[in-house]
């Protein structure tokens, strides 16, 4: 059998009903990789392309056997499900999937770039990230999570918008024990 991957996966969303596609989509992904860890939502400032709504964004973590490229493949199709018509860069849209990261694998092919090439500098991906895995640390980078969210320098505003799921339903954040 295949070896299970360490995955994070970043999730973005700014028109139409952004949290219900981020928790439709996150229910999709569940049925092909075994998501262990969902963060909070928060709402964030655009990064970019500045005339445009405020993103809801979070990150989940999961393992897989699929290889990166298949990984991506499942994100581009709940992303087409659900929806997201590509544009220009930086465009509003419905739903936004990008694999931040695989394993400590460090790729650049023209479909895909591991780690995602900005992770270490947005605040929409390091905030959500430091909740859930504060401890990862960047294959590139060399720093932890944690490392990155507090040497980055003038980052977008973002602020925590409660959880994606609530308690009982099956994605919901364990409660805590004791
Ligand atoms: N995604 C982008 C560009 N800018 N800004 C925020 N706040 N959140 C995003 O997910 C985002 C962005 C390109 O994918
Ligand atoms: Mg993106
Ligand atoms: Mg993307």
């Amino acid at each position: 059998m295949a070896e299970e991957a360490e995955i994070l996966i970043g999730a973005g969303a700014n028109l139409g009903d952004p949290v219900g596609q981020l928790r439709e989509a996150v229910q999709m992904l569940a049925r092909t990789i075994a998501i262990h860890r969902i963060s909070s939502l928060y709402r964030t400032e655009p990064v970019g392309h500045r005339d445009q709504p405020d993103f809801h964004n979070l990150v989940l973590a999961a393992r897989t056997v699929l290889a990166p490229e298949a990984v991506l493949a499942q994100l581009q199709a709940v992303e087409a499900a659900l929806g997201r018509e590509r544009t220009f860069a930086n465009a509003p849209r419905t739903l936004d999937l990008d694999l931040l990261a695989y394993g400590e694998v460090v790729m650049d092919t023209p479909a895909l770039i591991l780690p995602h090439p900005r992770m270490h500098l947005r605040g929409f991906v390091l905030h959500p990230l430091v909740e859930i895995a504060p401890e990862w640390r960047h294959p590139v980078q060399g720093h932890t999570a944690r490392e990155l969210l507090s040497c980055a320098s003038a980052l977008e505003r973002v602020e925590r918008a409660g959880a994606l799921f609530h308690a009982g339903h099956p994605l919901a954040p364990a409660p805590p024990s004791g």
